[in-house]
């Protein structure tokens, strides 16, 4: 296969350009926050669609809002018989107050490069998807990966019910999306028609800007328990009540979070982080009597994350006790880790390498579509350099010249990719 490594000029700025421009589908006029199943999430998955149909990809929005381009393989042009898929993508929902290259630059970057190949008049021996996913930040509902868990044919159904913070659930609000929740089972890849799947992604991250290197190969993504805590206690009057007889919600919570903190401090590779907070009735001269916050906790290894989970329930409980505060942890969501395959790290690392980079492997600290996809295909990731490594902050960065070497090194990829890493696939 010949390299196109000369026709990607000026896909930087391209790809740069496209991400930048998706960047205005917000709810807020002077940030970025797009949510799944928003109105900003519509135009976007628009605006997705009529780029993937502008790169010679056919292009749909399937049963749970997912945008799915696929690019025919070589002799299968027609679409009327598939031959085996890589499939590749990100997520196009976003965090509150957002960096516009987190998931985005995923789906713009192979959109590239499909548009190169098309240009060419190159087909591949397999057909390619590139899928934008909706909901891998889960910010909008109490749940997340929906869009890569129904590719992969995992997502539990009961999660249609779930509601926001308006109290609309899930399948409501895919039907006003124009999407029907009773198509979602059938959403699922098989198996064997899958050959990998391929995920570009920004670090999110200060390795790779430390290592001076545009790109790097991650090895494994951590694994992730996420929980919605109460702590009851009793609401007073700020100037009545002494201290030794408050069961003060807030400064439970405090001490719980504290905890939490020091927990995950003490072990390398944990991290835990409370996100969110709410304090009830919220008035200055009232005792808070009911606070609700969010737990984040994730490990490279699931025993270590499971291990970590039940220390620090036990430390909030005795917290609890202590302070007679009535506890409650809900689990919101809980993905193990999930390793990157050998043979596609070794692909990656190859293609890093013919387009003159050092290849660096790396873990992914941050949670991806890509752990869904684990449970269908084997899966792979290519990092790409962000400024100081800043991401989930509206100053997240990228350069046009990485994003062009990212391009290339993916799309040598994907021309050499060979299906053969999978000793027995057919
Ligand atoms: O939280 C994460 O790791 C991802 O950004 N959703
Ligand atoms: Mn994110
Ligand atoms: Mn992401």
């Amino acid at each position: 296969m010949t390299l196109s490594t000369e026709s990607l000029a000026g896909t930087g700025a391209w790809i740069k350009a496209m991400v930048d421009g998706w960047a205005h589908f917000s709810e807020e006029e002077d940030k970025l926050t797009r949510v799944f199943l928003s109105p900003e999430h519509k135009a976007c998955a628009e605006a997705v669609k009529s780029a993937m149909r502008a790169a010679g990809m056919s292009a749909r929005i399937d049963a749970v809002g997912n945008v799915v381009g696929r690019y025919e393989a070589e002799g299968h042009e027609d679409g009327a018989t598939s031959a085996k898929t890589l499939i590749t993508g990100s997520h196009i929902d976003t965090v509150r107050d957002a960096g516009a290259y987190d998931g985005n630059l995923g789906v713009a970057l192979p959109i590239a490069c499909i548009a190169d190949l098309d240009a060419r008049g190159k087909r591949l021996p397999f057909a390619v998807e590139v899928i934008a996913f909706g909901d891998e930040e889960g910010v909008r509902f109490p749940t997340t990966l929906s869009g890569s868990r129904t590719i992969a044919g995992t997502i539990d159904t009961a999660v249609l019910s779930v509601t926001d913070a308006e109290g609309i659930r899930l399948d409501d609000a895919l039907k006003h999306f124009g999407c029907d929740p009773s198509a979602i089972a059938g959403e699922a890849r098989k198996a064997e028609d899958v050959l990998a799947f391929v995920e570009v992604h920004i670090e999110q991250g200060p390795v790779l800007e430390s290592e001076g290197l545009p790109v790097g190969t991650v090895t494994a993504i951590n694994g992730a328990s996420r929980f919605a805590i109460t702590v009851e206690g009793m609401a007073g009057h700020a100037g009545t009540v002494p201290m030794h007889l408050r069961r003060d919600a807030l400064a439970g919570a405090a001490e719980m979070i504290a905890a939490i903190e020091q927990r995950a401090a003490a072990e390398e590779g944990l991290v835990a982080t409370a996100g969110r907070i709410a304090a009830a009735p919220g008035a200055i001269n009232v005792i808070p009597g009911k606070v609700t916050f969010t737990l984040d906790l994730r490990a490279p290894a699931d025993e270590q994350r499971r291990a970590a989970v039940a220390s620090v329930k036990e430390k909030l409980q005795a917290i609890a006790k202590r302070r007679n505060l009535e506890l409650d942890l809900e689990l919101l969501y809980e993905e193990g880790a999930a390793a990157c395959h050998p043979g596609l790290i070794d692909q990656l690392d190859a293609a890093t390498q013919r387009q003159g980079i050092r290849a660096l492997r790396l873990p992914s600290g941050a949670g991806h579509d890509a752990m869904a996809l684990s449970a269908l295909c084997p899966i792979a990731m290519l990092f790409v350099r962000c400024g100081g490594g800043i991401s989930h902050n509206p100053l997240e960065s990228i350069t046009g010249e990485d994003a062009e070497t990212a391009a290339r090194v993916f799309l040598d990829f994907l021309e050499h990719f060979d299906p053969n890493f999978r000793p027995n696939f057919r």
